[in-house]
């Protein structure tokens, strides 16, 4: 087993089932007796979560999409520094719902931001710092926003149209097409035992891979 952590980020536009995800991969990892540090961004420090409750208000009537794309960040450096860094150091796994791929997805191709200005934020708050893996639950628009729409009253990012949620799907295929050896995509539009299914077989063989020192 490498000595440090792994880190696995879990992706999705609105309602894609990421939640419901991370609960299948941590039964994995657990299993396999493997320290666990589950979190989620924008959040995962007392800091973090008072930015996510800023980013997500209701009341919130848009932002300056610098201003947002800023915030996100924010919050990543002092999750980097106070959660995620500190449990990879010590060689247990975190576990993130959600990381800067979100970022490159909803920011930039969702809201226009260019990647070189992601690109240079994300150099210098997480130097070479990647997720080893990444599932993208990817689903139709229609089907993510009717799933969100039933749990919860819709936030701030749920309100704005579906053209825009279709933009940050693509981004995320793209982002997938452009990293195969790290993003894993899984059609979340089937149901629930497909993906458990999926999951399980992905997660059990990427930690048979880093025990033997490959990934
Ligand atoms: N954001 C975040 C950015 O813009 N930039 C960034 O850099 C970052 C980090 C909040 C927002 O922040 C934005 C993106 C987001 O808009 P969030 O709270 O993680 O992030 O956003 P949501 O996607 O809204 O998270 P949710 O928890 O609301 O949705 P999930 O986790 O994707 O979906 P989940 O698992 O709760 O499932 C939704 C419903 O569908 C059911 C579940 O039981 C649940 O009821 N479900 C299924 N039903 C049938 N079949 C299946 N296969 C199912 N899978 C799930």
């Amino acid at each position: 087993m490498n000595d440090r952590g792994a880190f696995i980020t879990i992706e999705g536009i609105d309602g894609a089932g990421k939640t419901t995800c991370m609960s299948m991969v941590a039964e994995c990892i657990v299993a396999a007796g493997i320290g666990l540090v589950q979190t989620r961004e924008p959040g995962g420090t007392p800091l973090g979560e008072d930015l996510r409750t800023l980013l997500l208000g209701h009341r919130d009537e848009g932002m300056f999409s610098d201003a947002e794309l800023l915030l996100m960040f924010a919050a990543r450096a002092e999750h980097l520094a106070v959660r995620i860094l500190p449990a990879l150091d010590v060689g247990d796994w975190v576990l993130c719902d959600r990381f800067t791929d979100s970022t490159y997805a909803y920011q930039g191709a969702g809201r226009g931001v260019s990647e070189a200005r992601i690109a240079a934020l994300e150099s210098w708050v997480q130097g070479d710092l990647c997720p080893n893996l990444t599932l993208l639950m990817d689903l139709p628009v229609t089907l993510g926003l009717e799933r969100a729409g039933k749990r919860s009253a819709p936030d701030r990012f749920e309100h704005d149209a579906q053209a825009f949620f279709e933009r940050v799907r693509e981004g995320y295929l793209r982002i997938a097409r452009e990293q195969p050896q790290r993003v894993r995509v899984v059609n979340a539009a089937r149901p629930l035992d497909e993906v458990r299914a999926e999951i399980t077989h992905l997660i059990d063989d990427f930690i048979e891979i880093r025990r033997h020192g490959a990934a």
